[in-house]
């Protein structure tokens, strides 16, 4: 589909001027709150996607992160606003834009296209490792253009599993999430937190990781990691098992083999109900 030239193309393209601002100083905004950062680069990157989506694609919708106001408010109707398009590309400039000012490389650029609220394709590009995640609904998952699949571990003890800490706290979400890494903690082979849930879900895809979740997350951090975990043989649903679908905000996706487990530990420490 034609459109898959055009995600790889606008990956390419922004994540050509992220890596070459990597190392440079960045001015910082600071959106809602200490934890919610934003720099000139995510919004220059934003508009080069946009601009070449919109050049190749003129009626299609677009619903970018730093077109949206700051909060889970603004990020919650601005996806009901634009869901119902027929035609709608999901953006995120740069998916871990606090380890990129800290100069941690664990960052990426992430581009999804739904069509009727089905996502179809899924781009994320790691601008200073160039791998390429792609992935096209029913034709499976690639990594620089090779197949990609999910992991083999059957057991939560041989699982490598990934976090995040929600920067928001609502509904208590922080402690809980804390409360399910600790559960899980002592019964896996270890945790990691990233800082990028794209990435991670990219990671999950090409089995490097076992599974990933985390609470309190926006369509455009989700839509092309949950495809691409889902063409690499995983699975990806909400904390509570629920089928991905754009407005999902609480994200397990796993290799499959040990979802359940990790779905029962995130209950019992009340990932549920929200
Ligand atoms: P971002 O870098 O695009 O903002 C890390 O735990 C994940 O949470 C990242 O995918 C990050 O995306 C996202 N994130 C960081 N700050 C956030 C905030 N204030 N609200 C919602 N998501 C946030
Ligand atoms: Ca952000
Ligand atoms: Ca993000
Ligand atoms: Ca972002």
């Amino acid at each position: 589909m034609k459109e898959l030239q055009t995600a790889i193309d606008a990956a390419r393209q922004a994540g050509s001027k992220i890596r070459e601002k990597a190392a440079v100083a960045k001015r910082i905004d600071v959106k809602s709150s200490a934890h919610d950062l934003v720099t000139e680069v995510d919004k220059e990157a934003e508009s080069i996607i946009r601009e070449i989506i919109t050049s190749r694609h003129p009626d299609h919708m677009i619903l970018g992160e730093e077109s949206v106001d700051a909060g889970a408010v603004a990020a919650k109707e601005a996806l009901e606003k634009h869901r119902k398009h027929e035609d709608l590309w999901i953006v995120d400039p740069i998916d871990g834009t606090t380890n990129f000012i800290h100069g941690f490389p664990f960052f990426c650029v992430s581009i999804a296209y739904a069509v009727r609220q089905e996502v179809v394709l899924g781009v994320i590009y790691n601008p200073m490792t160039d791998e390429l995640f792609t992935a096209e609904k029913g034709k499976g998952a690639w990594l620089n253009d090779e197949p990609i699949q999910v992991s083999t571990e059957a057991t939560l003890a041989e699982s490598l599993l990934a976090s995040g800490f929600p920067s928001g706290d609502p509904a208590g979400m922080r402690q809980i999430n804390t409360d399910g890494i600790l559960k899980l903690s002592p019964q896996v082979r270890n945790i990691r937190a990233g800082g990028s849930a794209a990435l991670h879900l990219a990671y999950v895809a090409a089995g490097r990781l076992t599974g990933f979740w985390e609470l309190d997350l926006n369509a455009w951090d989700l839509a092309a990691g949950a495809l691409l975990v889902m063409e690499a043989g995983g699975k990806a649903t909400d904390t509570i098992g629920g089928s991905y679908e754009i407005g999902v905000r609480h994200i397990l996706a796993t290799n499959g083999q040990v979802h359940t487990e990790v779905q029962q530990a995130l209950a019992a420490v009340g990932a549920t109900g929200f």
